[in-house]
């Protein structure tokens, strides 16, 4: 990482290609709006989830911190404004009559031009929302033809070319973008008011930080060098904070299931926030983009400044802290001393870790300090079950420690622990997804949330998808959401969608008699995504073992439950959660409602011919209208004998080999 000093070529071709833009504007003031697109794309964007506050509504803390580092310059000619259009198309379809999805350009109409260079930073994080960042980039450039379009973001960094390639924006900048920025809003300062009279900026001896490129109209690319990375992000946030009204976020969706599972928890609803303390990883796992795009290493606020954060956050209401760090663990110092200032002063603040942990960096003292201070739910990421998959990932991890890891989580019942599991890594035989499977029930996490594996721009596995002729690494879209359930409006994926997908692989208890060798591609996966969550979370789920897990795993149903409202596994297994704590209404009250999922959809009456299990769940019986509508039997067990062995079977293995095999 490092900084270019002054280089004329650069300086000169970019004054030239902004100049084009701000010519017609005779005036010397300028606004950035650092815009936040919004995450679901209209066709999967579903207005009942929206009102059930079932969609992510997380803080836009990027553009929060770049437009905190455009302040901190503290030119008197700019100002900056944060607007989040994921937060306002929530608001909206919550409060608005007659809410229409389009409804997420309001912000961006009419605003003021009237002496004012507008600046657009637009924010690019995602491949799966393209779509809605594509759509942004357009209604921005049709209202404001002569405002300058910058744009950067993860995913933007990684489809660089073809983000120059399609002309959409002005500026791309790659990496973490404030000081790009910072020199940017000087350079349109400094071209917009009188070169003499500026202090601040001299373009003939500054130094230009790396990441900046721009496709002149000659269609010529023109770059600034290797990135720099900001070495400190202590800036100030409060005043975006007030701008976003933070408040109000939990109001309109949510922090993933975290929220809800703690609104469920505390008994309230909690206002949340989001605060990073760290950036990068001090791991380089292959299908992640942290290590190509935060850098090597991590680099650390100060204690202070994050209590300082929270502190505000708290003055404001808010009462649940989800982190945003990668690797929020490294540094046990730091953390403990975090932590007990947390308890110390915040004492009915809580917090989650949604992003997962690395589960082997947890000790005895961490996980007491972390309960101590508020925790509530947290992930670990273990990914794979397989010791030759854990290796060629690069996890950081090893399966035997993480069994005694989970036996120290186990003694604080009261935190929801759950473990990320990946399958589908390009070239993953169905027997190594076996032993994801086996190891996920070894651990006795609360839940195992399975993922399917996506080919990801700027991850070493990019290239092996590519190699396999992946048709994922063709084009980015919402299908390549590393959650099936999230991909199709009422989470019907694959039946609904794709009549021969389910020929193909349909998932069924079969899926566990596959050929161990076999591998195979993204609708495939998706199925057998659909079978091992099936029956480890809602059929076979640990927590049933005792009344206060259950209760435990009850919160965290009802917490998904808002963000899959169709989905009738989940509303089956409330109602046998609700049934195992004795709670009748409850139990009868879910059971009517996974009756009336599966009665209005096809998807469900097809998922529950291949798992009739989902019936005798939800607590029916033969005498039931339903099933005598269906034509169907209640099955005696959960997860049918044959298949029980097979598990079973498997575990002896691995046990044999005190799973270091
Ligand atoms: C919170 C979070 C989410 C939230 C949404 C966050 C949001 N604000 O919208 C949720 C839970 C919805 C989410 C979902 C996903 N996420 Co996510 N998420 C994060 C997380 C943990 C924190 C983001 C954050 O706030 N960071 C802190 C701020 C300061 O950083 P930042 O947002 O990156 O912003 C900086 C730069 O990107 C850049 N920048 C950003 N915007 C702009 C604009 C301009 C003009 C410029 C110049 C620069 C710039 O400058 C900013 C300041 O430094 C990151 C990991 C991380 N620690 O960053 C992963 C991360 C961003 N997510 C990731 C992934 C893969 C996903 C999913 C695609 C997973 C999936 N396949 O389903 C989904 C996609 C969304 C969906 N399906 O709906 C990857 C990004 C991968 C990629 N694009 O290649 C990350 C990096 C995690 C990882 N380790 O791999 N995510
Ligand atoms: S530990 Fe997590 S954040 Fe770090 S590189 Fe691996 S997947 Fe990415």
């Amino acid at each position: 990482m490092t900084t270019k000093i002054y280089h004329p070529p650069f300086t000169e071709k970019l004054n030239k290609h902004i100049s084009s833009r701000i010519n017609n504007n005779n005036t010397r003031y300028i606004k950035f709006y650092a815009v936040n697109p919004p995450l679901v794309p209209e066709k999967p964007f579903d207005i009942e989830v929206a009102k059930k506050g079932g969609y992510y509504n997380f803080p836009p803390t990027g553009s929060m911190y770049l437009c905190a580092s455009i302040d901190s310059l503290m030119i008197k000619n700019i100002k900056t404004e944060v607007i989040d259009l994921n937060n306002t198309v929530l608001k909206l379809a919550n409060e608005a009559d007659n809410f229409e999805y389009k409804m997420w350009q309001l912000p961006l109409n009419g605003l003021s031009k009237n002496n004012l260079q507008l600046v657009f930073l637009v924010g690019y994080m995602f491949g799966t929302t393209k779509e809605c960042y594509v759509s942004t980039v357009k209604y921005i450039r049709k209202e404001y033809p002569n405002a300058v379009i910058i744009t950067g973001g993860v995913q933007a960094t990684f489809d660089k070319d073809e983000i120059l390639d399609s002309h959409l924006v002005d500026i791309l900048c790659l990496n973490e973008g404030e000081l790009q920025l910072q020199y940017l809003a000087k350079v349109l300062n400094y071209l917009l008011n009188s070169p003499k009279g500026d202090s601040f900026f001299d373009p003939d001896n500054c130094s230009i930080p790396g990441g900046i490129y721009f496709r002149t109209n000659n269609n010529e690319i023109i770059n600034s060098g290797e990135t720099s990375q900001p070495l400190d992000f202590e800036w100030e946030l409060s005043k975006y904070y007030d701008q976003i009204e933070i408040q109000n976020y939990y109001k309109y969706g949510g922090l993933g299931a975290f929220s809800k599972f703690v609104e469920s928890y505390a008994g309230k609803v909690l206002p949340y926030g989001a605060v990073l303390t760290k950036r990068g990883c001090r791991a380089h796992c292959a299908f992640c983009t942290v290590r190509s795009f935060n850098g090597k290493g991590l680099r650390l606020r100060t204690v202070e400044s994050v209590i300082k954060e929270i502190r505000y956050l708290y003055s404001k209401g808010i009462r649940h802290i989800d982190w945003l760090d990668d690797d929020l663990l490294f540094n046990e110092s730091f953390n403990i001393e975090l932590f007990e200032k947390i308890k110390k002063e915040f004492k009915d603040l809580v917090w989650t870790a949604s992003n997962g942990l690395i589960g082997v960096a947890i000790t005895p003292k961490l996980m007491q300090a972390m309960s101590d201070s508020g925790l509530v739910a947290f992930k670990i990421g273990v990914e794979s079950g397989s010791s030759e998959v854990i290796r060629d990932i690069r996890k950081p991890t090893t399966l035997w420690k993480l069994l005694e890891k989970a036996k120290l989580i186990r003694n604080y019942p009261h935190i929801f622990f759950s473990a990320n599991f990946i399958i589908g890594f390009p070239g993953e035989t169905f027997s190594q997804m076996m032993d994801t499977f086996s190891f996920a029930r070894k651990l006795q996490c609360d839940w195992a949330s399975y993922y399917v594996c996506q080919p990801l721009k700027g991850t070493d596995l990019y290239s092996s998808f590519q190699h396999l002729m992946d048709p994922r690494t063709k084009d980015e879209s919402y299908s390549k959401t590393i959650n099936p359930g999230r991909s199709a409006a009422r989470g019907e994926f694959a039946y609904s969608e794709n009549q021969e997908t389910a020929k193909e692989l349909q998932a069924g208890w079969e899926i566990f008699e596959l050929d161990s060798s076999r591998t195979f591609n993204a609708n495939e996966h998706n199925e057998i995504w659909f079978t091992f969550n099936l029956v480890a979370n809602f059929l076979d789920n640990p927590c049933y073992s005792s009344e206060t897990k259950t209760r435990k795993l009850i919160h965290w149903l009802l917490a998904i439950h808002s963000g899959y409202p169709f989905d009738a596994s989940m509303t089956s297994a409330l109602a046998y959660a609700y049934s195992f704590i004795g709670d009748i209404d409850k139990a009868e009250k879910y059971k009517k409602k996974a009756e009336e999922i599966i009665r209005d959809s096809k998807y469900w009456q097809m998922r529950i011919r291949s798992f009739p299990q989902i019936l005798k769940l939800a607590g029916f019986n033969n005498q039931d209208e339903l099933i005598k509508y269906l034509g169907l039997k209640i099955p005696s067990k959960l997860v049918p004998d044959k298949y029980q062995n097979i598990f079973d079977k498997i575990n002896a293995r691995r046990e044999a080999k005190l799973w270091k095999d």
